[in-house]
């Protein structure tokens, strides 16, 4: 085992801020060729989105001293102690995950594989060293220290990973695409060269996936002064935790919080790092990659890379865990820490401290990040002592208040129980009010056009729901108003639905609760008698199961209502939940 010092002059050519030696996995015009020629005699796998960004910082030298997709002797070490083979620290395995029948078809030593991104592109070759099954659990419990799916990378590990993993040396043929803020997506090589031509000799560097607001400006800035640095501001913009606010919208808050910096002190650049969430160890990660970058310190605030709690509503890691492990290993690392608690507003001193040194009896302001969401939904107000007006701006624009973003109004219920005739007065009080586009997925119609081919049974029911639901959530997405009329008559099947439309705007089921008795006695298609006589099988009420709803927003028995009253009811509950805007006259 190297000791510290050891380890951190084996390493020092890695230390040097500017000009150290940086790993480089693209290889020259010749060799892609001659590597593209070859391929076609190799399997090849297609990346993920964690793999690619994994890959990407692994070819510009992010993640320097690596290679490669770990190896397991490296893969073990790195799990147990926090360092390769070599001695070097290191605390998250970098891996390639396959599935079974693929890692069974290589050999070990002789293989190649070509690792390709969605679109089928060759980003690299890959040379197999060794390929094994791993004990996921216990990679779980050394590296996060619990195997809780609750933790997003132990979910990650234990319910998306694939089985067995491959190790092995990487020749880059050409980096992932980037098609969006260019000038912003700086390698470590890039920052280097820009931070000697600026001078810069000293940079603390700062690491988010949330917007940044007058807390953490203030931070940064006391951070920055503190070690008299300049500040990089290097969000991850890779894979962040699911819900987080999209990096397009962070990177224009980050772009116009730039002004409030003094003039030429800070720098804002992007890393396409997917995070696991680690706390501690995560934070050392960032240490590592930071120092890569040319940085010289790093800072650590109050539950660094967190993933949240756990199922007894516990933090997993103790609020300042990543700065103690991190102070440990500082020598290793090679970038100086920083470590910040939090900063909260004093209302008296128009000021923000660090929450240990706010002066006694002094009354503290805190807006979490629910409540900020909670007021951009209702188009409240933002207090200026939390952000400044330019990022409120673009929040707005992202995230508009309910009134203006997409809808899907779900209509759940039996043949005949009105579900079409209220969506269409729906539909045209909507279009009386203008503003949003809507449109109207009726069963019928869906029939006709996207589900021709379906029948009835149990499966192809769920298909047509899953259709109907990804056009819905896409309309959705893009701010329209989707009414679904469909009898969805499964419980999950309508649960999966409204998990893939909530995240992306409002969900509104409604349960048109009317009996099978008077839809029978409607009979409007004749459908009833047919499927009582049996010429129609599977007929949903007769021959065929309804799950009841218990988890609709509104609910109707349309035999004591008429189809306008029963519109009226759910313009009611839209414009209570803030979807129907105060100046829109609907009724
Ligand atoms: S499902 O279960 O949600 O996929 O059904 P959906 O797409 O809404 O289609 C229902 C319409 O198809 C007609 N129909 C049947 N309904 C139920 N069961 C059986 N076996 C069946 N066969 C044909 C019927 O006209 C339904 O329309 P609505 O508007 O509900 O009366």
């Amino acid at each position: 085992m190297f000791t510290n010092l050891e380890a951190s002059t084996t390493h020092s050519h890695l230390i040097a801020p500017h000009g150290g030696e940086l790993v480089n996995l693209i290889v020259d015009d010749e060799r892609a060729a001659e590597l593209k020629a070859q391929s076609r005699d190799f399997p090849s796998w297609d990346l993920t989105a964690r793999h690619i960004r994994d890959l990407e910082l692994l070819m510009h030298g992010a993640f320097s001293p690596l290679r490669e997709f770990m190896t397991r002797g490296d893969y073990e070490g790195v799990c147990h102690n926090m360092r390769l083979t070599s001695g070097l620290l290191w605390p998250i395995p970098i891996t390639l995950d396959v599935t079974e029948p693929f890692a069974k078809g290589l050999k070990q030593g002789s293989s190649k594989i070509a690792l390709r991104d969605a679109e089928g592109v060759m980003l690299a070759v890959l040379h197999v060293e060794e390929v094994w099954q791993p004990d996921r659990k216990a990679e779980a419990k050394a590296v996060f220290n619990t195997t809780s799916p609750l933790h997003p990378g132990v979910n990650y590990l234990l319910n998306k990973e694939n089985p067995w993993y491959v190790g092995g040396r990487i020749e880059g043929l050409q980096p992932p695409a980037h098609y969006d803020f260019k000038n912003l997506r700086l390698t470590p090589a890039e920052l280097r060269v820009e931070f000697a031509r600026l001078g810069w000799r000293r940079v603390v560097a700062f690491q988010t996936r949330n917007p940044m607001h007058r807390a953490h400006v203030e931070l940064t800035l006391r951070a920055a002064k503190q070690v008299e640095a300049n500040l990089l501001i290097h969000p991850a913009v890779g894979v962040t935790k699911l819900g987080d606010v999209d990096y397009f919208t962070r990177v224009r808050c980050y772009q116009r919080l730039l002004t409030k910096y003094p003039h030429g002190t800070a720098k804002l650049s992007l890393l396409p790092l997917a995070m696991r969430l680690g706390g501690p160890r995560e934070a050392i990660w960032h240490g590592l990659i930071r120092k890569n970058h040319g940085c010289t310190h790093f800072i650590v605030g109050r539950d660094h890379a967190g993933p949240g709690k756990d199922g007894d509503g516990k933090p997993f890691y103790g609020h300042y865990e990543a700065q103690e492990l991190f102070r440990k290993h500082e020598a290793d690392i090679g970038v100086s820490m920083v470590p910040f608690s939090m900063m909260v507003y004093v209302e008296d001193e128009d000021k923000y401290f660090p929450e240990d040194e706010v002066p006694k009896d002094k009354h503290v302001l805190h807006l979490s990040g629910t409540e900020l969401r909670q007021r951009l939904n209702e188009g409240r107000d933002i207090p200026p002592w939390f952000t400044y007006p330019e990022v409120v701006q673009e929040l707005r624009r992202s995230f508009p208040p309910r009134h203006k973003q997409g809808l899907t109004v779900f209509f759940t219920g039996l043949s005949g129980a009105g579900k079409s005739t209220i969506a269409s007065v729906l539909v045209t009080k909507f279009l009386e009010v203008g503003g949003r586009p809507v449109t109207l997925l009726d069963g019928d119609l869906v029939r006709k056009h996207l589900s021709s081919e379906l029948g009835f049974s149990k499966e192809h029911r769920d298909l047509n729901i899953h259709r109907i639901g990804y056009v819905a959530s896409e309309i959705t997405k893009n701010g329209g108003i989707a009414i679904c009329a469909p009898i969805a008559p499964y419980d999950s099947t309508r649960k999966h639905v409204r998990a893939m439309i909530e995240p992306v705007g409002g969900f509104i089921l409604v349960h048109l609760s009317t009996s099978v008795d008077v839809c029978e006695q409607r009979d409007r298609k004749g459908l009833y008698a047919k499927a009582r006589a049996g010429i129609i099988k599977e007929f949903t009420g007769i021959s065929d199961p309804y799950e009841e709803p218990t988890d609709a927003e509104v609910v109707i028995d349309t035999a004591e209502l008429t189809p306008e009253e029963a519109a009226q009811e759910i313009i009611l509950h839209l414009e209570r939940e803030g979807f129907i805007g105060l100046n829109e006259e609907l009724a």
